[in-house]
This record gives C-alpha cells, sequence and structure tokens, in this order.
C-alpha cells in the first residue's frame, strides 16, 4: 500500500486490497451484525495544519480528547450540509471520525469483518488505536478482517481519516489549482476543481456494519442464468470459502422460491443448478411478474463433526440478455428504456444514504411509470439497488468515471480497479443490465482509444452476460473544436448582436472510443447548450445524430442524456430558457425525435437528464444547483414531470 499523508492535496494512494468476496452484510443462523451508525464523533484538519491528525495521532485516542474542535456528526451523511460552516461544506483534505461501540463476548470465536458501504473519497481505518485497512474510491464498499484488533465483551473505538481531495489519477477526476497571483490571492492559496457539475459530497455515506462470521466462511458467491428454454432455467454458480479449515467443509447450494419453497439444488463449490418452469425476472411492464427474485442458500456442512458451518441468502433472478447491432434483449423480448439520469442527492444528507428520499424516488419513477435508469455518475448505495432488483427497474450501472480526461497509466489501474470493485459487488443482480465504464470522456483523444479498449476488455473478460457501453458526448475533434472556436469569435467580432449557431451533426466523426461498445450511449443537449433556445431544430438535430453514430458503428443507440434547465414556478408564453414551459417544449421536440428513430429500428432508450434537481459546486450559471430535475430537489413535480408521466406511459416495449 502507497500511502502520501503528508502531501495531502496530491494523495494518489493504491486501496488496501481485500480478499475477493464483497457480500452484502447479512444476518442468518451463522452471522450476526452490528451497526456502527450513529452519531459519531468529527473534526476537520484546517487548512494549513492538514497533517495535524497524524502527527499528534488522533487516531489514538477519542477526538474530544484531542487539540481539534469536535462537533457530533451522523453517519450515514456527507458532512457537507450539516452545519451552517462554511469551511466545512466547502472542506478540501482530511476530515477526522471517531466513535465508541461495544463487541459482544459471544463474539470471541467467530471472525469479525468491519465494512463501510462508502466513504467518499479516501478512507483510513484505525480500530482501538491500529491502523486496520485504507481505501480509495468514493462509491464502492470495503472490508477488513479485525478480530484480532478487538476487544470482545470491552468497550472499543473507532477512528476514520477522510480526504476528498480529487486528482488526475482519482475517479472521477479532480486537480488543486494554485493561485500564484499575489494581488489577488494571499499566498499559499488553492482550490480544487474537477471535470464534472455535481457538488464532490464527503464523508461516510453509506452504513458502518460489523459482521461475525464462524472462522470458516462464506466469502464470495456468483450466480448466472445461461440458458433457458420454455420449461427450464440453468443456472451456473460458485462459492469462494475463506479461513483456514475450508477443506473440512461441503457446500449445499438450495435455491428457494419467493415463497420460500425449495425448487432446486445442488452439491459443491461450483456446479449447476437447474430450476422446473421458473419464473422468470422481468423488468416493468413487460411481463405480469415484474422483479421476480429467487433465494439462493449457500451452507457449508462439516461432515467429519456433522455440524452445519456459514450460511449466507443471496436474492437473484433468472433471466438472460443478449445483445445484436439494434437492440437488447431481455429473455428473448427487445427492451425500450424508458427513464432517467440520476443522482443521490438531497437536502442536508447531500450524498448520504438516505432510505426516507430512496423510497420516495422510487414510488416516483413507478408513478411516472418509467423501467429504468443509470447510476449517473458512479455506483448507487446497495439498498437503492436492492429495490431495482425487487421492482424491476433496469439498471445501467456506471462507474465513477466522469469527464475523464488525460489518460495515463496510473489512471488507468484506479479505472480497472474501480471496474472491479463495481463488477464484484453487483454482478449477481438481475437489474443490472448494462456496464456503464463512464461519462462524456474526452474520447476524441488518440490516447483514449487504447485506454478504453483496455477497459472495455477487462468489463468483458469479467462478465460476459452484460453488454458495456460508455457515456459519449463528443462534438468534434480538438482540431476541429479549436477551428470552430476561431471562426465562432472571428463572427462574434464582425456582429455581436446575432446569435452564432452551427448544426453539430459531425460528433459520431471525431470519437474513438465507440467501436470497442456494445450499446453506444450519448448525451445531446439540443436547444439547451447549443442554439439556446431554437427548440424548431431539435427533432432534426436529434434524428441525425442518432442516426449517424447508429450508421458508424451498426451498434444499438441509447440516449442517456438531454434536457433543459426550469426553475420550478417560472413561466413564460412563448417559452423562454429556465423556464417549465421551456423544458417541456424542449422535451417535445426531442420525444418527436425519439419516435421517428424508434420506427427506424436502432434507438433503445431515452433517459432525459435529470430526475431530479441537484446540488452543484457554485457557479453564476447554475442558480444553486443544476434545475434539469422534472421533480424539484425536494421531488416535487414540476410541470415536465406530468408531462414525461403521458409519454412513459405510452410508451411501450
Ligand atoms: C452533462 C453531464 C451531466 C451534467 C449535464 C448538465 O453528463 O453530469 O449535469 O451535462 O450540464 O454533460 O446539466
Amino acid at each position: 500500500m502507497r500511502r502520501c499523508m503528508l502531501l495531502t492535496i496530491l494523495l494518489f494512494c493504491v486501496n488496501g486490497m481485500h480478499a475477493t468476496g464483497i457480500l452484502y452484510p447479512r444476518s442468518s443462523e451463522s452471522r450476526e451484525t452490528l451497526s456502527l451508525d450513529g452519531i459519531w464523533k468529527f473534526a476537520i484538519a484546517n487548512r494549513s495544519e492538514q497533517n495535524k491528525g497524524f502527527e499528534e495521532k488522533w487516531y489514538r485516542a477519542a477526538l474530544q480528547h484531542c487539540a481539534v474542535k469536535v462537533i457530533d456528526m451522523p453517519v450515514p451523511s456527507s458532512y457537507n450540509d450539516i452545519t451552517q460552516d462554511s469551511n466545512i461544506r466547502d472542506h478540501i483534505g482530511w476530515a477526522w471520525y471517531h466513535r465508541d461501540f461495544f463487541v459482544p463476548k459471544t463474539w470471541k470465536s467467530q471472525r469479525v469483518n468491519i465494512r463501510f458501504g462508502s466513504v467518499n473519497y479516501f478512507a483510513i481505518v484505525w480500530i482501538n488505536g491500529v491502523e486496520v485497512t485504507s481505501h480509495s474510491g468514493g462509491y464502492l464498499p470495503f472490508d477488513v478482517e479485525v478480530t484480532d484488533h478487538l476487544k470482545f465483551g470491552h468497550p472499543n473505538f473507532i477512528t476514520v481519516a477522510v480526504n476528498n481531495t480529487l486528482t488526475p489519477w482519482t475517479i472521477p477526476q479532480g486537480k488543486i489549482v494554485y493561485h500564484n497571483d499575489s494581488q489577488r490571492y494571499p499566498a499559499g492559496y488553492y482550490e480544487q476543481q474537477y471535470n464534472f457539475d455535481f457538488f464532490n459530497y464527503a464523508g461516510i455515506h453509506r452504513p458502518v456494519i460489523l459482521v461475525a462470521t464462524p472462522k470458516t466462511y462464506i466469502d464470495d458467491i456468483t450466480i448466472n442464468t445461461t440458458n433457458l428454454s420454455d420449461s427450464e432455467g440453468v443456472l451456473s454458480y460458485s462459492v469462494e470459502l475463506g479461513g483456514s479449515k475450508v477443506a473440512a467443509y461441503s457446500v449445499i447450494a438450495e435455491v428457494y422460491d419467493s415463497r420460500d419453497r425449495l425448487v432446486a439444488q445442488s452439491k459443491g463449490l461450483t456446479g449447476e443448478i437447474r430450476v422446473n418452469n421458473p419464473n422468470l425476472w422481468w423488468p416493468r411492464g413487460m411481463n405480469e411478474s415484474v422483479g421476480y427474485l429467487y433465494t439462493l442458500k449457500i451452507q457449508l456442512w462439516n461432515d467429519a463433526k456433522n455440524v452445519e458451518g456459514d450460511v449466507y441468502r443471496l436474492p437473484f433472478g433468472i433471466r438472460l440478455i443478449h445483445w445484436n447491432s439494434t437492440g437488447v434483449y431481455i429473455n428473448g423480448k427487445s427492451v425500450y428504456f424508458k427513464g432517467f439520469g440520476r443522482h443521490e442527492d438531497a437536502n442536508l444528507r447531500g450524498r448520504g444514504l438516505d432510505l426516507v428520499t430512496l423510497t420516495k424516488d422510487y414510488n416516483l419513477m413507478r408513478w411516472i411509470e418509467a423501467n429504468s435508469f443509470r447510476t449517473s455518475h458512479y455506483p448507487y448505495s446497495e439498498e437503492l439497488m436492492d429495490l431495482a432488483d425487487q421492482q424491476g427497474f433496469l439498471v445501467i450501472d456506471e462507474v465513477p468515471a466522469v469527464g475523464l480526461d488525460n489518460f495515463d497509466d496510473d489512471l488507468l489501474e484506479a479505472h480497472k480497479q474501480a471496474m472491479k470493485e463495481l463488477i464484484q459487488r453487483d454482478k449477481n443482480r438481475p437489474a443490472v443490465v448494462m456496464w456503464s465504464i463512464g461519462n462524456e470522456p474526452q474520447s476524441q483523444k488518440q490516447v483514449s482509444a487504447l485506454y478504453f479498449d483496455t477497459v472495455v476488455q477487462l468489463v468483458h473478460q469479467l462478465d460476459s452476460s452484460r453488454p458495456v457501453t460508455l457515456v459519449l458526448n463528443k462534438a468534434s475533434n480538438q482540431d476541429v473544436a479549436s477551428i470552430f472556436t476561431r471562426v465562432t469569435n472571428f463572427t462574434r467580432s464582425l456582429d455581436l448582436a446575432r446569435p452564432v449557431t452551427m448544426v453539430l451533426a459531425q460528433s459520431y466523426a471525431s470519437d474513438l472510443a465507440a467501436q470497442f461498445l456494445d450499446v453506444i450511449c450519448i448525451n445531446r443537449y439540443f436547444g439547451w447548450y447549443s442554439d439556446t433556445g431554437h427548440s424548431e431544430l431539435i427533432t432534426y438535430q436529434m434524428i441525425k445524430e442518432v442516426t449517424a453514430w447508429h450508421d458508424k458503428h451498426s451498434k444499438p443507440v441509447l440516449v442517456t442524456e438531454y434536457g433543459a434547465g426550469a426553475l420550478a414556478g417560472l413561466h413564460t408564453d412563448p417559452p423562454v430558457v429556465w423556464t417549465e414551459d421551456y423544458q417541456v417544449v424542449l422535451m417535445e421536440q426531442n420525444f418527436k425525435a425519439f419516435d421517428q428513430l424508434r420506427e427506424m429500428g436502432f434507438l433503445i432508450g431515452e433517459m432525459i437528464w435529470n430526475f431530479a434537481d441537484f446540488a452543484t459546486p457554485q457557479e453564476y450559471f447554475r442558480p444553486t444547483g443544476c434545475m434539469k430535475g422534472v421533480f424539484t430537489r425536494d421531488r416535487q413535480p414540476k410541470f415536465a414531470a406530468h408531462f414525461l408521466r403521458r409519454r412513459y406511459a405510452q410508451l411501450l416495449y
């Protein structure tokens, strides 16, 4: 593990790698869980004293006994919006968390793991003053065995140092910019910049859970549907065990239906299971039965002693995906995605897991008759993904590789690691029907071709059962871009009174990544970022654009973003940008294009940007946030939501 503690703002550390599995903590007859969520103690390190916590070893004792101002902080939550203090909201660098906890005596004979759902971005964890693990990457779980560090039947304490600094080698990327202009900035002044528009919320974002298992334990489970016939579903499964006496145990695999009836079984670490007359997992709207889940019960058995060992129950669905040049198919039926780009974002808790917002969002997505969403622009919580499995939402599962720019080996390693961790976490989820390896990279750069080829190959190798995509937005290649910029500036210098426009139909020409993908996803803001206010061009431009991508690559195309900002309550007629009215007009014009493109046979979906308004960094063109939601940030419908609902209700597969 590489640790660069001193120069924290240049932090680019490699993960403390865990073994293999990262199974969600579930209790069973052999497993107990203990949540460490609640109010923790919290402090930030001052800008000028970033290393003080390490120098003074704040992890050796309770934070409230250290020379730092300590406040209460809920876990899970982002820390940014909890106080009135802009230093905390805009903090860059180290933040410290601490809490006490008690471990029952009965756990002494067990193996105990600690598991974090996610900490943004880099985390170091100490138990009772001893460092036990570290992790980089803000949106994926990590765990580590802590048995030897715990005091059973006694109080314990945990300290977590969190660093939100983004660098050119983190996923997503950012950079620390020093301002040397002494006329305007005091000496040493720096800021964090990043290539995306969502606020870089930080902290312990998802649950912290202690898990006690037997010493020989189930470390990982993989299950896949390999074949479907009218009367049978064929599954392949594999199990990985951990611990020292693995050889003493055999594995029993049993499949239960949703009413808890045993329907099939097998033995061994790997094997095939056949389920007669299976209830297939179907997404919303494609079948009367939606989101049907079975349970795979894996049980270890000690033959010599004739006793049961570890037991884990994994929900899974029986379904097959395939794809070709014009479509994606679930259980043989072609899919049309009608859904959203979203964010995990809510008032006060920022990006922290919030079951209230999460549940409300599913209610809204069902109300509006969506069937899908993309986890733009990072993996969402496992609690959220569970409901997608259960409610039959199709998910395009995205890593946090948003806006990638320089493509060097260190970045590639971090990107590959994030992909591995995402697939490890979500591989068994029926709702996940596509992997997205990123959003809007500079894919016109020559160097990006080899880079994305490598990432796609890795994903195919890790999981050949799902298509791979990357969300593209290239407008033109760099040379062309600079020529266009110069022509535009020149035109403006001749006539300031009129807007300058150009129809962007060449975007497909400059991109170098689409050739490696199974499905092409594109983001297009016609009538908003280009030809602002010219809604009459949208249908024409969208049809040209999508057709060009398909013609060039012979692959299905999905529009993953289109949309307009709208301030709830603002109206004009005729509509102008930023009003609710214009948002609806823009949608209407896009819908006309989508309808024609569907008839042409290769458009496989439309996802409006965004489900709800969300927080951004402070920018003069974003009034407190991105306002492209069809719902407000507190989940009330804009005019657009009703309009979208009418469309989604009529759109069939
Ligand atoms: C797209 C990005 C998305 C932004 C959106 C916007 O993918 O994250 O929020 O633009 O500017 O390019 O609203």
